[in-house]
Formats: structure tokens, C-alpha cells, sequence
């Protein structure tokens, strides 16, 4: 893997930059479509490549390595092949989801034991068979095994929770160092910080990560709950102290408009289930806030679904049938929907970009991100 940092902004901290894998580039900032068990909900491949112009999708260990499990895989030849999607991927390490839906998880040293929320069959994620688990996905960016403490945590725990991230780290970068690519594609492994909402923890946490000089660092443990202030205090912080030559990703975020204030502060790569799981309830996100496209509102709307939009189903269809569509419930309503909003964050994140380039970062996004949280 590479990255090429091709401008800094001047007034900001935002940047823009390429990122090369054996699958093909990614520029960034980017946002990460998530493919949970290899499929971005209600979307063909087809037109994440080709009408929305997806670089990278990501998928999670945790789902995949339940189903359809390892061996399906394998013999597909790696994830890409199984789901035709001859891209970049990224898998998160089930760090998270095993907190998040797993009914029962016991931590300790060594990893953790969890009951499957499918079956309740009882399965062991450690540091070392997660790394070899992501080998054999076939991603290629894995990520490292990590602890994600809840918000609000105390300080005693998630100082201890992120020692014991930054002991699974060196477990995780020696067992990538012992072990091969499974297929005939290079893999990096991008380590997390964590260290809740504490400052000092977050510096120290920070430092650590940077210095195994990995390819890329994730900022973990954030939008978990927090007011968006910390948040973007903590991104600032740690941005503050990873390389500036690496990619920095933020983890599971967020709205359009922390976004927006993540690239402000550093961040090159970013990916949430919002604009997917928001679609299927009838939220649409647009430059000028957010429809709930079910509101009564709209059933005698004939005007296009997003006339700013960039994606076909933006002008093809129109509000009051889309409405019907999910009124209904129609499938193809989530579909529009999901196009349209995986569509919208691409966009948002291309334009950032083009921003950063012309020099005029800072002043676009205080004009813009004023209207993104409006109710329309
Ligand atoms: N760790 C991992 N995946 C994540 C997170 C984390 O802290 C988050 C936090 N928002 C989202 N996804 N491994």
C-alpha cells in the first residue's frame, strides 16, 4: 500500500491525497460504503462502481467469519472474488461487533469468547487468529483487534482497556509479520487508538500507535455517544500527533456534517451505516438537510427525488413515488433510497476534495455544513 499526500490546505488541517492498492487507488477523503457481510445493503455492485463511483467498500470479519465462514471464502479465491467487487476493501476485526451484537462476551488477556447473535454457537477472537481470520477475507486493509469502551466510561477502565489494546497491537503486527498473504495481493494492517475521551489517555495512545510506523492509523472509540465537541477534540488531538504522511481513518463516522469536520482536522477515511440504515427508514440526506421522504408533505411532490443529486435515481424518480415506494415498503424504495444516499456522502466527500485542492476548504465547508443538520 501507498499514499501520495497531493495537497495540505493552508488554513486547516485538511488534506487531499491518493491512496494505492494492489486492487486499484482511492482518493481521499473518502467515504467507505459498509458491506457488513459482503453487500451493501439493497445495492448492486454495478452501480456502486459505476453510478456511484465507490472506491472502497468495507466488510466485517465478525459477520463474514460466521457467515459464510472461512472455507466459502477461501474457495471463492478471497472476498473480492466472492462478491464481484474488483476494488479496494477494508475489513473492521470484529473489535467492535462483538461489543455491539453479541449477547454474551467475556473478556480477557488472551481475547474474547462471544455467543454468536445467529445461532448462540460459542466462538474465540484473539489478536492472532483475527489477523489470520482477516488474511484469509482477503481485504486489502485489515484492521487490528481492538477494545471499543462505551461512552461514558470511567477513567480507570479505559486506561486499562487501552494498555491492553496497545498489547493486542503488537500481537496483532507480529502475527501479520509471521504470516503470508493468502492470495496473490498485498494486505496492510492499520493499528487503532483508543483511549475514551480522556486527553492524556488519547496523547499516549496516540503516540503509541504511531510509533509501529504502520501504513495507515484509525482514531477508535469515537461516536459512541459522546457530544460531537469531544469528539472533534479528540480527532484534533490525535490527528495532531499520527504522521502526517500516513492515511488516518475515523472509524464508524459519522453525519455528513462530522465529516466535514473530521477532513477539517485531518482525517482521510471514514465509514458509517447512517446513510444505508437511514435510507431504509425514508431519511434522505441533501445539501439542504435531511427529508423524511415519508412525511405526508411529499405525496403530491413530483419534483425529483434530489435535483442537486449526481446519481440517476436523483432524477429518474420523483419525491411523491418514492414516498409511495416506502409507505409500502416497498424493496425498491429502500433501493432508491440507499442509492441515493451512499450517492449524496460520495459526492460530499469528492467535493471536500476538490476544495482542498482549489485552496477553498475552511470557507466551503462553514458555508455548507450550516444547512446539512436542517429538517426538511
Ligand atoms: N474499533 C473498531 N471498529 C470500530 C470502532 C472501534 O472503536 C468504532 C467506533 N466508532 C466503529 N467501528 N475495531
Amino acid at each position: 500500500m501507498d499514499f501520495t499526500l497531493n495537497k495540505t490546505d493552508p488554513k486547516s488541517n485538511a488534506r487531499a491525497g491518493e491512496i494505492t492498492t494492489d486492487h486499484g487507488k482511492i482518493q481521499t477523503p473518502i467515504f467507505m460504503p459498509v458491506g457488513t457481510v459482503g453487500s451493501v445493503k439493497t445495492i448492486h455492485q454495478r452501480e456502486l462502481k459505476e453510478d456511484i463511483e465507490s472506491q472502497i467498500i468495507l466488510g466485517n470479519t465478525y459477520h463474514l467469519f460466521l457467515r459464510p465462514g472461512l472455507d466459502i471464502i477461501k474457495q471463492a479465491g478471497g472476498l473480492q472474488k466472492f462478491i464481484g467487487w474488483n476494488k479496494p476493501m477494508l475489513t473492521d476485526s470484529g473489535g467492535y461487533q462483538v461489543y455491539s451484537l453479541s449477547n454474551q462476551r467475556k473478556i480477557t488477556e488472551e481475547g474474547v469468547t462471544f455467543k454468536s447473535h445467529i445461532d448462540g454457537t460459542r466462538h474465540f477472537f484473539s489478536p492472532e487468529n483475527v489477523t489470520l481470520i482477516q488474511r484469509t477475507i482477503g481485504a486489502d486493509i485489515i484492521m487490528a483487534f481492538d477494545e471499543c469502551t462505551p461512552y461514558p466510561c470511567d477513567y480507570d477502565y479505559a486506561k486499562k482497556s487501552m494498555h491492553m489494546t496497545h498489547r493486542w497491537l503488537k500481537r496483532c503486527l507480529d502475527e501479520f509479520q509471521r504470516s503470508e498473504p493468502v492470495y496473490d495481493y498485498n494486505q496492510a494492517l492499520f493499528p487503532i487508538v483508543q483511549g475514551s475521551t480522556y486527553e492524556d489517555l488519547r496523547k499516549q495512545s496516540a503516540e503509541e500507535i504511531a510509533s509501529h510506523e504502520a501504513e495507515g492509523n484509525a482514531i477508535g472509540g469515537l461516536s459512541v455517544g459522546e457530544p460531537a465537541e469531544e469528539m472533534y477534540k479528540m480527532t484534533e488531538l490525535v490527528c495532531d500527533i499520527l504522521p502526517k504522511e500516513k492515511p488516518r481513518y475515523l472509524m464508524g463516522v459519522g453525519t455528513p456534517a462530522n465529516i466535514l469536520e473530521g477532513i477539517e482536522r485531518g482525517v482521510d477515511m471514514f465509514d458509517c451505516v447512517m446513510p444505508t440504515r437511514n435510507a431504509r427508514h425514508g431519511l434522505l440526506f441533501t445539501w439542504d438537510g435531511i427529508i423524511n421522504i415519508k412525511n405526508e408533505k411529499w405525496k403530491n411532490d413530483y419534483t425529483p427525488v434530489d435535483p442537486a443529486g449526481t446519481t440517476y435515481v436523483d432524477h429518474d424518480y420523483s419525491k411523491a413515488y418514492l414516498r409511495h415506494l416506502m409507505k409500502t415498503k416497498e424493496y425498491l424504495g429502500a433501493q432508491i433510497a440507499s442509492v441515493h444516499n451512499i450517492g449524496f456522502y460520495l459526492n460530499l466527500v469528492k467535493t471536500a476534495r476538490e476544495k482542498i485542492m482549489s485552496g477553498e476548504y475552511s470557507e466551503w465547508k462553514n458555508k455548507v455544513v450550516k444547512n446539512l443538520e436542517n429538517r426538511l
